[in-house]
């Protein structure tokens, strides 16, 4: 086994800002013993010995080359979340989807070269690896900034718990979903340092600033707040918005938001920012739940902190449904292909607990599910083909689909879709009945161009609707992004123009061989088998 290197980070940027430059970096992903929150050491994942891994910076234009080298014993991979990867759905990174994954000991190199902006992250999608620490932020910096601003501050949130993500779930598993969750609640580290030790930002007087928060964590939501200060909305997830004035909001799993803070004109005083854990898994943990934490907004050394009243702790989320598109890109109609999922958790044949959306828990294939789209010619169309447990649906080239999302029971979780943007449409209460019903909301729709991004929340017992255009052919994943729900099987698999992505795709030799390493197929349905024949496909448990 390979020990942890020191950081090699190599950066070429171009000495002329509006030339396109390489950026190389190097993750040596390997295990480390950390003890990121005080709570005793644990095993965790990171890169070149490091944990947090450090943010990745680059220009629109660019290239990201994301050399990994695997020091695991078990595969990884990595995932550019809210990278298009348009015509290049190979390097989207998700194990048994788009690619094998890479084996213990061997070397792939991601290419990431978007024409988008904004801000994204990289992150493990081999299991749950992400959720043991294999998470960083990507940072695509505009050519020609939309909104003018002075500097700029990151805040990647993450949650982190004492134990590995595999003994909390198989704790979670015995539990049962009826039982109670087991009281292993997480910290939250804000750009890799605990809560409450986060270094102080600096702001100078009168001056703009562009505040990025990323919300990295495995399964909680964070709130954020900068009492006294003004801030307004001005991206979300990759998508330009028109200005909108805050004075708080919610980050889920996966989310990213981009504030527009303005500083006060005096350097009178000093001013807290607060950012605050939500614990959605274990809501019951009274008095653990939430967790405040706090940091210094600086405008001069050993000012006096301005005590600014409370802001009413009115948890909700995003305003995403009020917000539009800087674009005004139009609301997407006529809907052509309609798709209805319904979360339920279940005891299933098997007698473990599994969260669902469609008619199965998501399990892995045998074959990733671009090779048996790219290998069965014309049957490529039919979802049974990829087998049940990829839980397929089959979209037609620039079908405009509308995803209807209902959640009725409770927690609240975040969902993702690969290789696209969505319009966010309408949220609404479902017509299941909760025990508690101030849960519940009134119908919202979206006025005039629909914002749009790339993770979607949908609270307990609401549902929510969303549009997008199938304009990029590519198999992409729709998932919860609360790693014990994506474990417990809470995902379903977009086939995007399967026809058209035989005649266009090209998958680079590198793929194939990391699938001959590891023993696994490269054609043939969701069995490794020809036309229906699904010998071999471990049974499904229903
Ligand atoms: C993989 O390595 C980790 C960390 O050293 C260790 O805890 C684990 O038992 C190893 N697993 C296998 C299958 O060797
Ligand atoms: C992986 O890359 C490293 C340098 O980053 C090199 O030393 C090593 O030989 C490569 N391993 C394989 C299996 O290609
Ligand atoms: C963080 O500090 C604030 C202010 O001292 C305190 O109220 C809060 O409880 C602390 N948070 C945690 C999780 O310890
Ligand atoms: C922000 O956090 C500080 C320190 O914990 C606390 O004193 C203050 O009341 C909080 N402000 C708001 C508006 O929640
Ligand atoms: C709830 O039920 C009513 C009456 O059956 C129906 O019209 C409506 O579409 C349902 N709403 C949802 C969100 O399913
Ligand atoms: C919630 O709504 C249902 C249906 O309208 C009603 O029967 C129930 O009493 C309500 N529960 C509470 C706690 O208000
Ligand atoms: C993908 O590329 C095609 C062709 O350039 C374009 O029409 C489409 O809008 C793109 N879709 C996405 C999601 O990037
Ligand atoms: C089905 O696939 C299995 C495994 O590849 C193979 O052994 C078997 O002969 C196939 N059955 C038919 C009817 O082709
Ligand atoms: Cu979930």
């Amino acid at each position: 086994m390979f020990l942890c290197a020191q950081l090699l980070l190599f950066i070429a940027s171009a000495a002329i800002a509006c030339l396109a430059a390489r950026v190389d970096v190097s993750w040596d992903i390997c295990y480390l013993h950390v003890n990121r929150v005080g709570e005793g050491t644990r095993l965790a994942i990171g890169a070149n010995g490091k944990l947090p891994i450090p943010p990745v910076y680059m220009t629109r234009g660019d290239t990201l080359y994301l050399h990994v080298h695997n020091s695991l014993n078990v595969s990884t991979t990595v995932h550019a979340h809210g990278i298009f990867q348009n015509g290049t759905v190979y390097n989207d990174g998700t194990a048994m989807i788009t690619e094998c994954s890479i084996p213990p000991g061997d070397n792939h190199t991601y290419i990431i070269a978007p024409e988008q902006e904004g801000t994204f992250w990289l992150h493990g999608h081999y299991d749950e690896d992400n959720a043991d620490g294999l998470r960083a932020a990507l940072i695509i910096y505009e050519k020609e900034p939309i909104v003018d601003y002075d500097a700029e501050y990151l805040f990647a949130v993450e949650d982190w718990y004492s134990t590995e993500f595999i003994e909390r779930m198989k704790q979670i598993v015995h539990t049962g979903i009826t039982g109670n969750l087991p009281i292993t609640y997480s910290r939250a580290l804000i750009n890799g340092d605990l809560g409450n030790f986060t270094k102080p930002i600096k702001f100078e007087p009168s001056k703009k600033y562009r505040i990025r928060f990323i919300n990295m964590a495995a399964t909680n939501w964070f709130k954020i707040s900068m009492p006294g200060h003004k801030m307004q909305i001005i991206e979300i997830e990759g998508v330009h918005s028109v200005p909108y004035d805050v004075d708080q909001f919610d980050v889920g799993p996966g989310q990213r938001i981009s504030v527009l803070v303005e500083a006060k004109d005096t350097d009178e005083f000093n001013y807290n920012y607060n950012i605050t854990l939500y614990l959605i898994d274990n809501s019951f943990v009274s008095g653990a739940n939430p967790l405040y934490y706090s940091g210094l907004i600086e405008y001069r050394e050993n000012a006096p902190v301005y005590q600014s009243p409370p802001i009413e702790d009115n948890y909700q989320w995003a305003e995403d449904i009020n917000m539009n598109a800087f674009d005004g890109e139009p609301l997407l109609e006529p809907v052509t292909r309609k798709i209805v999922l319904n979360y339920q958790q279940k005891i299933l044949s098997d007698g473990l607990p599994h969260y669902l959306l469609g008619d199965h828990p998501y399990q892995s294939p045998l074959v990733p599910t671009l090779f048996t789209a790219l290998t069965m010619g014309d049957l490529a169309t039919d979802p049974a083909i990829y087998g049940p447990q990829t839980v397929a649906y089959v979209l037609d080239h620039m079908d405009i689909v509308e995803i209807e999302l209902h959640n009725p029971g409770s927690p609240d979780h975040t969902f993702h879709l690969h290789g696209h943007t969505f319009q966010i449409i309408e949220y609404g209460p479902t017509n299941a009945t909760s025990e508690d019903n101030s849960t519940e909301i009134a119908v919202r729709k979206s006025a005039g161009a629909p914002m749009r991004r790339d993770t979607l929340m949908v609270r307990a017992w609401n549902y929510v609707k969303v549009r997008f255009r199938a304009d990029s052919p590519g198999v992409w994943f729709f998932h919860c992004h609360m790693s014990t729900h994506l474990y417990l099987g809470l995902a379903v698999t977009f086939v995007e123009a399967p026809l058209l992505l035989q005649k266009q795709i090209q998958v680079p030799d590198e793929y194939y061989k990391m699938c001959q390493k590891q023993s696994i197929k490269t054609s043939g349905n969701g069995a490794g088998n020809a036309g229906y024949n699904f010998t071999g496909l471990p049974p499904i448990p229903t």
